[in-house]
């Protein structure tokens, strides 16, 4: 399995989050999406594991980047690939939780869940909660994963199939890529689930300003939603033309 991680200039937490990766890990690919700092270099292996590092010469998105290193993941033809950012805000050892569903077979993308954990309300800013919450309720109608729970996590395990059949070239590049991803998972059918997970918050610093991309968000998911009744009416369109003519 590969684990895929985006890095916009986490020089400080990137050799955090390197040296808390399991053993079991086959390929670590590293997307230093044009950081301004030392990111590239301090990317160091770890453990047993190989270690790429993909440079992007232009600022692309942390979306962006995830693609960058699905494509790496499906080239080397592993069975699943893990998101993880580089900001060591997830807990490693929670990784194998996201997995066991894939390799079971039976879910296609498996995502973390932080707004389950007990302590969420105080561990993770109030309004990236909120905000969070939000955007959980809009990605579940839009999408069609009723029920679905942080829609925000970029802790995710991506089975093999899936990833050879998503759109990955069609994906918003920037903070709406969650969101976007589970749109174009919904339009192949993939089976999702969330898998609970611990919000980390230290000292990193995020790039998200929660009231500037929500907004953009909110429209991406208006859209995918209204594309996803157009895709149902026209199934059922389909089938009725079917059942009348046989009929
Ligand atoms: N490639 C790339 N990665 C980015 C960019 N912005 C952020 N990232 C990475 O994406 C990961 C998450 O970024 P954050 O901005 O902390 O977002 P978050 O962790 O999902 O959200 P918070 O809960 O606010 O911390 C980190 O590994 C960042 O380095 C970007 O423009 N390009
Ligand atoms: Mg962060």
């Amino acid at each position: 399995m590969a684990v895929v991680i985006p890095a916009h200039d986490e020089e400080r937490l990137l050799p955090v989050t390197l040296a808390g990766l399991p053993a079991y890990v086959d390929h670590v690919v590293v997307v230093d999406d044009a950081s301004a700092d030392a990111t590239a270099r301090v990317a160091r292996r770890h453990g047993p594991w190989t270690l790429e590092v993909i440079r992007h010469p232009e600022n692309l998105g942390v979306g962006g980047a995830i693609v960058t290193g699905y494509r790496r993941a499906l080239a080397l033809g592993v069975d699943a690939t893990v998101v993880v950012g580089a900001d060591a805000q997830m807990d490693p050892a929670e990784m194998s939780t996201l997995l066991d569903p894939v390799a079971d077979g039976e879910a296609d993308y498996v995502k973390g869940d932080r707004l389950g954990h007990p302590e969420v309300w105080r561990r993770m800013p109030k309004v990236r909660l909120l905000g969070n919450l939000a955007l959980s309720v809009m990605t579940g109608f839009s999408s069609g994963y009723r029920g679905l729970r942080d829609s925000q996590c970029g802790y995710t395990a991506l089975g093999r199939a899936a990833l050879a059949r998503v759109a990955l070239a069609d994906l918003y590049p920037r903070y709406g890529f969650p969101n976007d991803l589970l749109a174009k998972l919904a339009e192949i059918d993939a089976r999702v689930v969330d898998r609970p997970v611990t919000p980390i918050y230290g000292d990193e610093r995020s790039g998200i300003r929660i009231l500037r991309v929500i907004g953009p968000i909110a429209w991406l998911l208006l859209r995918s939603g209204l594309r996803r009744v157009a895709r149902q009416r026209q199934g059922r369109a389909a089938l009725a033309a079917a059942s009348s003519t046989s009929g």
